[in-house]
């Protein structure tokens, strides 16, 4: 592992170890079975390549040697952090948009409920998954895909949302390894602050698509038509619908609507 090109880049970061593979199914899989033996809090997955690489929603997350970061962290949330579990993913998603723009000069974005865009196209996700014993949390594993190299972008065909990656958007050329160590970073740095106002503010003012009117697929299939307020404590997106109602959604999908629906 001293060889490893990653070894340099963590340096210093109190990690709970780490596990580097060229080629895996999933980052998410086998930081769920380290935690299953014990891994620390802050173990660290890291990926060159994941053959089964998964989003939300039994999707898939396409990860092609060389090109993206692809790596999961094992958590053990404490008892405090435990009353916010479900901030963990946009937890991620604030951390990256963090590291993006402060350490790289990116303007990103945050796409509810945790995907970070730049230049309204989507530049991360992530997935987080629990492991529970009985009722009582053993852990949770945060997983992050960016892509940072053009070679990172699946086929359009693919694609549920535009993508894009950090050397496009920067415009030159970038080493991967600095990224992921920005980005750990922003995650211990914001992981102090999940329960707090500080927290909600910096997902609330970041959020993508403010006043817009936005297309939500919710899982169930029924289809919303809203325009997007901000975040609700809960973690919940507050839209408002055509007739000037309220409403909040727990799960979906976020998609702009396009002129015809507008004009529909
Ligand atoms: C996500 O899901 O965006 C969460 C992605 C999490 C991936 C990381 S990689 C490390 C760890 N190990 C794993 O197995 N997973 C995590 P979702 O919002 O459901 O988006 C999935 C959709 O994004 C797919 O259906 C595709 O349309 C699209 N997609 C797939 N690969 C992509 C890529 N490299 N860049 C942009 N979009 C992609």
């Amino acid at each position: 592992m001293q060889d490893n090109p990653i070894t340099a880049w963590l340096d210093g970061l109190s990690l709970g170890g780490w596990r580097y593979y060229d080629s895996l199914g999933s980052t998410n899989d086998v930081a769920l079975a380290w935690a299953s033996e014990g891994a620390p809090d802050f173990a660290l997955v890291v990926a060159d390549t994941q053959t089964a690489g998964r989003g939300r929603l039994q999707r898939r997350w396409v990860t092609y040697p060389g090109a993206g970061l692809a790596f999961s962290l094992v958590l053990r949330p404490t008892s405090g952090e435990s009353e916010y579990l479900a901030r963990f993913s946009p937890l991620g998603a604030v951390a990256i948009r963090r590291a993006l723009a402060d350490r790289f000069g990116l303007a990103a974005e945050i796409k509810w409920p945790n995907d970070v865009l730049v230049a309204r196209r989507k530049v991360a996700g992530v997935l987080t998954e629990t492991a529970w014993l009985a009722s009582t949390l053993h852990a949770l594993v945060l997983g992050v895909g960016v892509n940072i190299r053009p070679a990172a972008l699946p086929p359009p065909g693919e694609l549920i949302f535009p993508a894009t990656c950090v050397e496009d958007e920067l415009g030159r050329s970038i080493d991967r390894w600095q990224v992921l160590r920005a980005i750990l970073e922003s995650l211990i740095a914001w992981r102090a602050q999940l329960g707090t106002a500080v927290f909600l503010q910096e997902w609330q003012t970041h959020l993508a698509f403010k006043n817009e009117w936005v297309r939500l697929d919710a899982t169930g299939g029924k289809e919303q038509i809203g325009q997007v307020k901000g975040i609700a404590s809960d973690g919940s997106l507050h839209l408002i619908d055509q007739d000037g109602k309220e409403f909040w959604v727990m799960v979906g999908d976020v998609h702009l609507r396009s002129m015809d629906e507008q004009a529909a």
